[in-house]
């Protein structure tokens, strides 16, 4: 399924900040955060295979048992109640909260390494609904940014390479839910809206200039500085350039291929083709 905006859920704000509120002083996982520069990825689950929060890696937990809410959502009734108006809980596998403050997170892919799990029981489709968002927090697929708002509910193909930007220190906060595939049986959204065929609404869509000869030739000078040690940094500062400016498709992995090649650390080089490999093309459990 292509990535879509399906509709609007209506929000009673007031429980909504109540469930937020609540939702910070329960336990956080900070599984996938070596996705992310700056800040960390938090996740907290809400539904997922056998009932029990764990860990928050989808890879384990026990696909064969029946999904079902945590402890956690039973401290926050309101978005339990959501859960269970948005969504088909019969094709229902994860939903958690994930929060983002300051950071960017790697051009990815997802679900490369649930490529062993049965057709029925892995995660097939992927849906957003932002709880807590601001103008400064984009999404980002194939060479397409753009922005989701708040109470929108969102169909994601995380096949697809995807990054993230939270260029704020305010919290990002998004429902994701995460569905199996049940071919014939429609749409796992319990929300009337667009189907594929509507996208990414072209008033969601960030224009960003094209990256200028001399931005590229800047970008390029910090390969001097690129070493194992520097290697975080300056792949945020690639990754932030790509929010900002149209560098081309693929313009961040390429980027990195680039100006590792380019490094004087010979470590750079192998380790950056290794993660491409990781994030991108393949990954196991
Ligand atoms: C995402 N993908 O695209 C998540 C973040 C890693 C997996 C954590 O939002
Ligand atoms: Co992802």
């Amino acid at each position: 399924m292509r990535t879509h905006f399906v509709g609007e859920v209506a929000l009673d704000l007031a429980r909504l900040e109540s469930d937020l509120a609540t939702c910070r002083s329960l336990e956080w996982t900070e599984a996938y955060s070596d996705y992310v520069f700056g800040g960390s990825w938090k996740s907290c689950m809400l539904w997922a295979p056998g009932g029990d929060a764990g860990d928050g890696v989808v890879t384990n937990y026990v696909y064969d048992r029946p999904a079902g809410f945590t402890a956690h959502a039973e401290r926050l009734p309101y978005l339990a109640e959501l859960i269970r108006e948005t969504a088909d809980l019969d094709r229902l596998n994860f939903a958690r909260l994930a929060l983002v403050t300051d950071s960017v997170i790697i051009p990815h892919r997802d679900l490369l390494e649930l490529s062993d799990l049965p057709d029925e029981t892995r995660n097939e489709h992927r849906m957003h609904i932002p709880l807590a968002t601001n103008d400064n927090c984009f999404f980002n697929e194939d060479n397409v940014v753009y922005r989701m708002r708040r109470g929108e509910v969102w169909f994601l193909d995380a096949s697809r390479i995807h990054s993230v930007a939270v260029l704020t220190a305010e919290p990002r906060i998004h429902l994701m839910l995460d569905f199996v595939d049940t071919p014939g049986a429609g749409s796992p959204a319990r929300v009337a809206g667009g189907g594929v065929e509507v996208g990414i609404p072209a008033d969601r869509i960030v224009t960003r200039p094209p990256l200028g000869d001399d931005e590229r030739a800047d970008l390029l000078g910090l390969a001097p500085l690129l070493s194992m040690d520097t290697f975080d940094e300056v792949f945020s500062i690639v990754i932030k350039k790509h929010f900002r400016r149209d560098g081309g498709p693929d313009f961040v992995w390429n980027t990195m291929l680039e100006l590792a090649a380019k490094s004087p650390d010979q470590a750079v080089l192998p380790h950056t083709e290794e993660l491409c490999k990781h994030y991108t093309l393949e990954r196991s459990a």
